[in-house]
């Protein structure tokens, strides 16, 4: 497996994720696969749970470990082919990834969005820069318009309490205060798409996601509609794709709070984290015990885990 990017890169959500649960149940089984290697986590925007998570994944693996803040400790680095370099940015994307793969043996990147050129953030450029550049497996730390570690864990935790075969899940939209990337929900609804359940994505209009993402997904802009019924309530903002980057005003009655979950059926709660509290959600459901979002952050270490472990194995 040369690169994890999205859920195209892998053939079966199911199959992945039996084989995360596996190596939860058993989480130094493969602790001498990763020895003498090493990835390095290159971030260019803050993060706990990624971070924290795909490192412990690699200890778990055996593996060595090297992290590297890009926008603060590093060059600033330039992507465009053929430009003069005599602006801000320091170093080639090309001489960058190269010395990188000479360093590591996977090498895994955060980018966020610009949320202001719709058309280069979703050409995912810095993330496919870096897959043009290096020479070793790519993983995503969440792109400009996916977040593939995310999704991966948020199915495992699914599959884990799910009580029916297929539940009906719910990514529902909800209010934040400053403009954030669609990629966790694009990357949701991708992955949902995939695996054996009945997704409905709520959000007030002007904020269906690009359709490249939810193409067969039903989406309703009447949210308490779609609560009913539902097992799974994954809530999460995202600035508008339409009126590319714009936050909703006016949408605070979109805050899940305890009223709505009565509205589904026992549903569970998700989120990814970092969650804004009574804002998105309010501390009474989040404090409940149907809250699965400290459960999924745990899953992020398998989900990396799992595609780690694909990666030394089939990397080359
Ligand atoms: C980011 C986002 O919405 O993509 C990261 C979530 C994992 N969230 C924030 O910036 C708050
Ligand atoms: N959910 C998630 O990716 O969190 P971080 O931004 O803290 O990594």
């Amino acid at each position: 497996m040369k690169k994890f990017t999205s859920v195209k890169d892998i053939n079966n959500v199911a199959d992945w994720v039996k084989q995360a649960l596996q190596l939860k149940s058993d989480p130094f089984a493969n602790k001498h696969i990763g020895q003498n290697k090493t990835i390095g986590l290159l971030f260019f925007n803050p993060s706990l749970r990624t971070r924290m998570s795909t490192h412990k994944a690699a200890l778990n693996l055996g593996m060595d470990v090297m992290v590297m803040n890009l926008n603060n400790d590093g060059w600033q680095i330039e992507l465009e082919d053929g430009t003069v370099m005599n602006q801000g940015s320091q170093e080639h994307i090309k001489e960058a990834a190269a010395v990188i793969s000479q360093y590591c043996d996977i090498v895994g990147v955060r980018t966020f969005p610009t949320l202001t050129d719709r058309d280069r953030d979703y050409a995912d450029t810095v993330l496919n820069k870096f897959n043009q550049y290096l020479t070793v497996p790519l993983v995503s730390l969440e792109s400009a318009i996916l977040h593939p570690l995310q999704s991966f864990a948020d199915a495992i935790t699914i599959a884990e309490h799910k009580k029916k075969p297929k539940p009906k899940v719910v990514l529902s939209w909800a209010p934040h205060p400053k403009a954030l990337p669609q990629a966790v929900a694009n990357s949701f609804a991708e992955w949902m798409l995939q695996s054996e359940v009945e997704l409905v994505i709520t959000n007030p209009e002007g904020f269906d996601l690009a359709p490249q993402f939810t193409a067969n997904a039903t989406v309703t802009h009447q949210q308490e509609e779609a609560f009913a019924g539902a097992d799974f309530i994954y809530a999460k903002n995202w600035s508008s794709f339409e009126q590319y980057g714009q936050i909703g005003k006016g949408l605070d009655h979109w805050t899940i709070d305890q009223a709505k979950m009565n509205l589904t059926n026992q549903a569970k709660f998700m989120h990814c984290l970092p969650v804004r509290r009574n804002v998105v959600v309010t501390d009474e459901v989040l404090d409940s015990d149907y809250s699965l979002a400290i459960a999924q952050a745990n899953n992020r270490t398998y989900a990396a885990q799992t595609v780690l472990l694909n990666m030394l194995k089939n990397g080359q």
